[in-house]
């Protein structure tokens, strides 16, 4: 898939394994929480603290005071997002609902189009028009960019729509501008010009395989581009433009980010961008139509993994991004957490609201436990660490986020000192709590064969030991150069069809079930529009004036060039590369507070602040600053990086996260 490239990220990852820092052996603490004082114990001491402390809990408020926290530290099928879920569902813990990523694209994806892989990124080379929307391609997903150069070599237009003149935009053919969180609005302005100015449409594709034109084509005429223009900031004759070059220059391709979810409508938003290739039939050929995460070509067994059935009736969910609130008590939850499990995660670094978070963490009658491969920003506040083996060296899955292709991860040497994979550490925490299901004895391998239904038809051909003797397969879904899924429809939503009307919307909010340990809630009342709409940024001059007088620019978080989320950022040659903190800001808004080029700045408003270096730049327009996610706060002056500012609440789908919605000021130090 990459043709031999490798990310920028991942150059030393030899020396990761080796870091001096690494996490060898199971700690526990010994000077007061967060000081990061902490002497060796042997796993077995480690597991009866465990084991002596949740059952105190459990005796005295219930399981429900256990609250795991894990996101996506592993990228497997074992080790990964699910893992751990059957573990909790069984002790009947804190359900943790974990969406701080691809819950809202997701959810959107399956609403409109079911679990498809939809356009294969290899057969963007076979496309005349791309649109990149919210997606720093050249940063965060490499391997797509060389399709992008082919289809552009013969002669293909690529856009890109982005608030930010990223690394990508600047390679664009043209770069759309457009105001954080309005995207919703400008795909409903494209409609307006495809469907009430002009006819673009195939009405032969919309007629087939469409379910509810007629109302989606009501709520666009609501949206006549000068109407957006004032929305999104991009000039109303744009619009046209781009929607007349979009729906008439076909094969047209969109390949959408995870950005577009991090605000309160980026859930319709991404709705209403999946529905654009239906409208112009551009599924209809070989690179056309739109991806989002293709992971759904994947035939996982969820119930496998998750142990759905272990959940008792009415148990409780936590979001991860609440955990702030959840630790302090603000939320009042009753039991309270009495103890947090993390593991796969940094929510210190990663989750919004951080500064709360380590107030909560600071909590003297909180027992928290942590697997880590190092002492993170959120590791420091440990009673237990315990030391987890890292990607080299054990047996995974992989899934993809970005392809096709099944990888099967083999060790390549064993884990260092006591670290343990992840499965390893939920059969040693099961016996330790005396859970005698087979499940829990299960090799790495018996959980790999159980993780996925091996006769589906996308494995076809695909085994265990084939994978093996390979390294990577690609799924039976087509090859790129003739893959046109939905060419005759075939979607798998519950009518089959594109659905602009959403069937599953009836139900109700829903949070897909893989962000939710196999749990899948459809909670009454919590009303999503069938046909979806523009929702406005919570945080913006536009929408909350009085906020933005005291906090005027909205603060932007991209994926750093050399980190993987936080991590990597420990590692010295990384470092280098990626630099420190900065923060960049339009040359107009740094004179006016008094702010050179390359001094440092507090960036503040009243959830927290961190100290970067500013960076003077044309890339971002006034009033919009930028900065990077994954530097380790405690590396950075006083402490703390881009989430201490930022907001716990939810994009209106998937209850995803909403980083771009997110108000600031800063001012020279
Ligand atoms: N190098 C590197 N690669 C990574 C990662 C990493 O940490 N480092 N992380 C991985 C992970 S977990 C993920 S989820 C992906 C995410 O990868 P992407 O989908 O690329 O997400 P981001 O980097 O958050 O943002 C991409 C672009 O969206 C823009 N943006 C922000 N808000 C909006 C908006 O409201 N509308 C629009 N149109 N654009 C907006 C930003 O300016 C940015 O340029 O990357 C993966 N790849
Ligand atoms: N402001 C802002 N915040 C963001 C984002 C943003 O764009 N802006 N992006 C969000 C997104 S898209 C994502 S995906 C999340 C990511 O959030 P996280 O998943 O919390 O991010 P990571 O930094 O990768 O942290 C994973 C931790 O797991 C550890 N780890 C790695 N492998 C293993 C293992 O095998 N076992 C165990 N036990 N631990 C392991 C690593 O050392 C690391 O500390 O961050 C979110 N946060
Ligand atoms: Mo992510």
């Amino acid at each position: 898939m990459t043709k031999g490239g490798l990310c920028v990220k991942l150059k030393n990852f030899a020396d990761h394994h080796y870091h001096p820092d690494r996490l060898l052996h199971p700690l526990k603490r010994v000077g007061p929480k967060g000081s990061g004082q902490f002497a060796r114990v042997s796993w077995d001491e480690a597991l009866e603290t465990i084991r002596s402390e949740w059952s105190k809990i459990v005796r005295e408020y219930g399981p429900e005071a256990i609250m795991p926290h894990a996101y996506l530290g592993h990228q497997g099928t074992i080790n990964g997002l699910t893992s751990g879920d059957a573990f909790f569902n069984r002790l009947g813990s804190t359900i943790a609902e974990k969406t701080y990523c691809e819950s809202g694209s997701s959810t959107a994806w399956l609403m409109t189009v079911g679990p498809t892989g939809g356009l294969d990124v290899e057969s963007l080379a076979h496309a005349k028009y791309i649109i990149v929307w919210g997606m720093n391609m050249v940063n965060t997903n490499l391997h797509a960019w060389p399709f992008i150069l082919e289809a552009r070599s013969k002669g293909a237009k690529v856009v890109v729509i982005d608030p930010v003149r990223s690394k990508t935009a600047k390679q664009a053919d043209w770069h759309i501008a457009i105001r954080p969180g309005t995207d919703g609005a400008l795909a409903l302005g494209m409609m307006n010009v495809m469907m009430c100015e002009e006819d673009l449409i195939d009405h032969d594709y919309v007629e087939q395989y469409t379910l509810g034109y007629e109302e989606l084509k009501a709520r666009a005429a609501e949206f006549p581009p000068e109407r957006v223009e004032k929305i999104t900031g991009i000039p109303a004759d744009d619009i046209r433009s781009l929607a007349r070059e979009y729906a008439t220059t076909q094969p047209s391709a969109i390949r959408q980010g995870v950005a577009l979810e991090r605000s309160p409508g980026g859930g319709d938003a991404i709705r209403l961008i999946t529905m654009l290739p239906a409208l112009t039939g551009a599924w209809r050929y070989v690179g056309g139509g739109t991806v989002e995460m293709p992971i759904w070509e994947f035939p996982f067994n969820f119930d496998f993994m998750c142990r759905p059935d272990w959940i008792r009736p009415g148990a409780r969910v936590v979001n991860e991004l609440d955990l702030g609130a959840a630790l302090t008590g603000e939320m009042g939850l009753l039991p309270p957490i009495q103890s947090l499990f993390v593991y796969n995660s940094n929510p210190v670094s990663q989750a919004p609201d951080a500064t709360k978070i380590e107030k909560g963490l600071l909590r003297d009658d909180l027992f928290m436990v942590v697997s880590e491969l190092f002492i993170t920003d959120t590791a420091k506040y440990a009673d237990i660490i315990l030391p987890a083996a890292m990607q080299g060296e054990v047996i995974d899955l992989m899934v993809t986020w970005g392809h096709l292709y099944a990888s099967l991860n083999q060790p390549a040497i064993p884990p260092p000192g006591e670290c343990v994979s992840n499965s390893e550490l939920f059969r040693r925490l099961a016996r330790t709590m005396g859970f005698n299901e087979p499940h829990f004895a299960l090799t790495d391998e018996e959980m790999l064969i159980g993780s996925y239904h091996w006769d589906a038809s996308q494995f076809e051909g695909i085994t265990l030991e084939r994978l093996k003797e390979l390294g990577w397969m690609r799924l039976n879904v087509g090859l790129p150069h003739e893959r046109a899924p939905h060419a005759e429809g075939n979607f798998r939503t519950p009518s089959g069809k594109c659905e602009f009307k959403s069937s599953l919307a009836a139900s109700g909010n829903f949070v897909a079930e893989v962000w939710r340990s196999g749990y899948t809630s459809m909670q009454p009342g919590n009303f999503v529009d069938p046909v979806p709409t523009f929702i406005p940024p919570g945080e913006s001059r536009q929408d909350s004036p009085d906020q933005a007088t005291r906090f005027p620019l909205n603060l932007l978080s991209s994926k750093a060039h050399a980190f993987l989320n936080s991590q990597y950022g420990n590692e010295p040659l990384q470092q280098k590369r990626q630099g420190e903190q900065v923060i960049v800001i339009n040359p107009a808004d740094a004179t006016s507070r008094g702010i050179s080029a390359g001094s440092y700045v507090k960036v503040f408003n009243d959830r927290g602040e961190f100290e970067a270096k500013a960076q003077l730049s044309e890339d971002v327009t006034a009033g919009l600053i930028m900065t990077n996610v994954g530097h380790w706060p405690g590396h950075n002056r006083r402490g703390s990086a881009v989430n201490a500012t930022t907001a716990p609440r939810h994009c209106n789908l998937g209850n995803a996260g909403v980083f771009s919605d997110n108000l600031v000021e800063i001012c020279a130090i």
